[in-house]
């Protein structure tokens, strides 16, 4: 089964936490805090690899998880951060989010990566909470969670050149003659099943050929083996559309050549527009001839048309040298052209209350965003922060954990009375 599809979960690693931890040896009491930071969660990173060929990694097991970071440790000694996990695609893989359909990435070069998801930061451990006023800190932060996506991949080959035609017109045995390529040949319908790829030398020009499964009438309707695989020429610079001449399978030639392209109109998206050059294939076989005559008449001068067989090596070189030609005034291939898509960290405001005896220490990027937003000195400003405070539900939070007229309450390295 060939696999050119997939759609998995990835999470990036969580962060790991930070703890608290006091110094302590021997002889020594009251020791400083020494609590380390969480380790950075994995990320998820893509990297594109020419070997593989298909997405059938990803048919089995489809849910991906990069390490989490480890907690810290006494001594101020930082948690292990969590490895990124790699996940290898065959080259001219898209990455979307399935969400929302967006393009994340095309991996188009060999080697190329892509940092699609990014591990969660550790947590500070207690030793980062010391200050002048707090030589003790009992408390830490928790390391920052992840969340798990889902991501389409599809794979759509990077080829110059595709092959189109009927089965057994003989587009494999050219490929095989042209490329490095080894496919399967057969003298019966659907012997291809998935698409072929060959590099093709020119004098000192190399091009890729994409050899897919035989078109018949009614594939866009699902006939056959359908039109799916048109996919794989979608980003193909220019079509080879391969006609058996040598009438041995009762068809007329310059039918077969219309009912293709007609297939190839029905499944749209522009590879009915690409260029063609026409090879008369099995120009060997016994009264070719004439089919030959009769399809030249049809075609006018509307394709370049080059007439060969595969099996005897006919004109095979003047074949490589129209794809070529026709290659030289084609721009280059190019990746997709989308708007890139990636995943934000949640810019949640969230906070954190820490108890430590008496003391409530809020923190998290709510508090962050307070810090730059309020002037401690000014009296409206600090309504503000009251009234943020009670909005969120903080003030009633802080009740609940115990804290009165009494406690402290630490925002940002200030301190403050809890007030109703
Ligand atoms: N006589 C003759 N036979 C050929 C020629 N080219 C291919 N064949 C034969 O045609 C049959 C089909 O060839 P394939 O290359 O498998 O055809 P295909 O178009 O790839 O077929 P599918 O993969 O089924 O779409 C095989 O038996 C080949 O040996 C040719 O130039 N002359
Ligand atoms: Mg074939």
């Amino acid at each position: 089964m060939f696999i050119d599809r997939a759609k998995i979960t990835i999470k990036a690693g969580d962060g790991g936490s930070g703890i608290t931890s006091f110094i302590h040896y021997k002889g020594k009491v009251g020791g400083g805090p020494d609590g380390g930071d969480g380790g950075k969660g994995g990320d998820v990173v893509f990297k594109a690899d020419k070997h593989l060929s298909s997405l059938a990694e990803y048919y089995y097991k489809t849910k991906f998880v990069a390490e989490n970071g480890a907690n810290g440790e006494p001594k101020e000694c930082f948690g292990k951060s969590g490895r990124d996990l790699i996940l290898k695609v065959p080259l001219g893989t898209i990455i979307k989010d399935k969400e929302t359909g967006s393009v994340i990435a095309d991996m188009f070069y060999d080697g190329m990566e892509k940092t699609v998801l990014i591990g969660g930061e550790g947590g500070k451990g207690n030793a980062r909470f010391k200050n002048a006023r707090r030589h003790a800190p009992h408390f830490s932060q928790t390391g920052e969670k992840t969340e798990s996506k889902q991501v389409l991949l599809e794979l759509k080959t990077i080829a110059d050149v595709g092959f189109v035609g009927f089965p057994n017109v003989g587009k494999s045995t050219i490929l095989g003659k042209l490329t490095n390529a080894k496919p399967k040949i057969a003298n019966y319908h659907f012997t291809t099943l998935s698409p072929n790829l060959g590099v093709c030398e020119y004098y000192d020009n190399q091009f890729i050929i994409a050899d897919i499964p035989g078109l018949i009438e009614g594939a866009a309707e699902g006939a056959g083996l359908g039109v799916e695989f048109l996919r794989h020429i979608e980003r193909t610079r220019m079509l080879v559309h391969v006609i058996d001449v040598s009438g041995t399978e009762g068809r007329d030639p310059y039918d077969d050549y219309l009912k293709i392209n007609a297939e190839l109109k029905k499944y749209g998206k522009e590879v009915s527009s690409l260029k063609q050059v026409v090879a008369l294939n099995k120009t060997d076989v016994f009264g070719a001839e004439e089919n030959v005559k009769k399809i030249r008449e049809k075609l006018g001068r509307k394709h370049r048309i080059v007439e060969i067989s595969a099996i005897t090596g006919k004109n095979l070189d003047e074949l490589k040298k129209a794809i070529f030609d026709t290659l030289s005034k084609l721009p280059p291939l190019k990746p997709l052209e989308y708007e890139e898509f990636s995943y934000k960290k949640p810019e949640k405001l969230e906070y954190e209350i820490l108890k430590e005896g008496e003391t409530f220490v809020i923190i998290g990027t709510l508090v962050e965003v307070l810090k730059r937003n309020v002037v401690m000195t000014d009296m409206q400003s600090l309504a503000y922060l009251h009234k943020v405070l009670k909005d969120r539900g903080i003030i009633k939070e802080l009740k609940e954990m115990g804290a009165t007229e009494k406690s402290t309450i630490i925002i940002g390295g200030e301190q403050f009375e809890l007030l109703d």
